[in-house]
């Protein structure tokens, strides 16, 4: 019996050194030691030896079962040990590397204008409003005095939801829900999306709009020329030629619209101005009393001037964009070059 678990003893040994996963270790401890294994096998025939042989017999099995359970102790360790350094040099990361850039937008051109032109208007007392795209034929049309015969109107020009609802055709609507919850004094400007049934290469269906409004006792024309004067010469530089051509706007009386000398040939005329020397950028006007009368302000008591100007016209101007669709086709070669 002594030799037979000595021969076990070697075997497992040699079965250890061949291991080289822990499951094939786990497989080692049961095939040798485990409740149905060779030395549990062998442990079985111990009744068969003589009461002297017995304790050294016994004291023998314990030893071999220590002698291998530190055996596997062993061999785990450094399985673990051999698996943590093979893992450390494959997986060695050379800190010494550039990082990569993360990817990062810009802003695209009509939000670059947009913001631009509120800063402006904000540094000369303007607050910004907001609104809803979807809006009220009522705020839309109506309250600015063009009734529902009038020709502005036209199914041709504007996206009807239902009789009463359409797609805001300007920002003005945003004006009058202002108007209608604030007396006056009051100024804002309404930057925002709006909506035409236009498309060709010079107009998009969805297009942009900074329009503004100041209401108070007292206000004239000449306050009129004066912010706007002070709007362009700010964003358009100090010395910009600027001229007033008297216009029409159902809502403004009387109107003008606001021509500044061209930024491309400074007056000389060019094909960007048609060789007039000068680009319209706004249309403006006095508030007409019926506007007024529409949000219950006094025309006998306030008056106030209104503007509008479309901003891709303003972005093709300020970046040299000579085709509007390049602001609507997301092309990342172009909207990279405004980061
Ligand atoms: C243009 C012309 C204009 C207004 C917009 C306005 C708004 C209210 C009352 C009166 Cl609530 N007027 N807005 C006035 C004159 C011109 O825009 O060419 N826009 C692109």
């Amino acid at each position: 019996m002594k030799d037979r678990l000595e021969s076990m003893q070697r075997s497992a040994h040699a079965a250890l050194a061949q291991a080289d996963s822990e499951a094939a270790l786990q497989e080692v401890r049961i095939r040798f030691l485990g409740r149905k294994g060779e030395m549990t096998a062998i442990m079985k025939e111990m009744g068969a030896l003589s009461p002297e042989e017995r304790p050294l017999v016994g004291a023998l099995a314990n030893r071999i079962k220590d002698d291998l359970e530190s055996a596997l102790e062993e061999r785990l360790a450094s399985l673990r040990e051999e698996e943590i350094s093979r893992r450390l040099t494959l997986e060695r990361i050379d800190v010494t590397l550039p990082g990569r850039r993360p990817f990062s937008g810009s802003k695209h051109p009509i939000t670059l204008v947009t913001e631009e032109i509120s800063e402006i208007f904000a540094s000369l007392g303007f607050g910004i409003q907001e609104g809803p795209e979807v809006e009220k034929d009522l705020y839309n049309f109506e309250a600015l005095n063009m009734p529902k015969d009038h020709p502005a109107r036209d199914m041709q020009d504007t996206f009807y939801i239902s009789d009463e609802v359409v797609l805001r055709t300007h920002t003005s609507p945003v004006q009058i829900r202002t108007m209608l919850q604030h007396a006056p004094p009051v100024r804002v400007i309404a930057p925002g999306t709006v909506y035409r049934r236009d498309s060709d290469i010079t107009h998009s269906p969805m297009f942009h709009q900074i329009e503004g409004f100041l209401v108070d006792r007292k206000v004239t024309f000449g306050d009129l020329k004066g912010i706007l004067t002070a709007f362009i010469n700010q964003y358009f530089g100090r010395g910009t030629g600027v001229r007033f051509r008297p216009s029409f706007f159902p809502f403004t009386e009387p109107s003008a619209e606001v021509d500044i000398q061209c930024v491309i040939c400074g007056g000389k005329g060019c094909r960007v101005c048609k060789n007039s020397g000068w680009l319209e950028i706004l249309g403006s006007g006095m508030i007409d009393p019926e506007v007024f009368k529409a949000v219950n302000y006094d025309p006998a008591v306030y008056s106030g001037f209104a503007f509008g100007m479309g901003l891709e016209r303003i972005a093709m101007l300020r970046y040299g964009v000579s085709d509007l669709r390049l602001f609507f086709e997301n092309d990342l070669r172009f909207l990279k070059q405004f980061s």
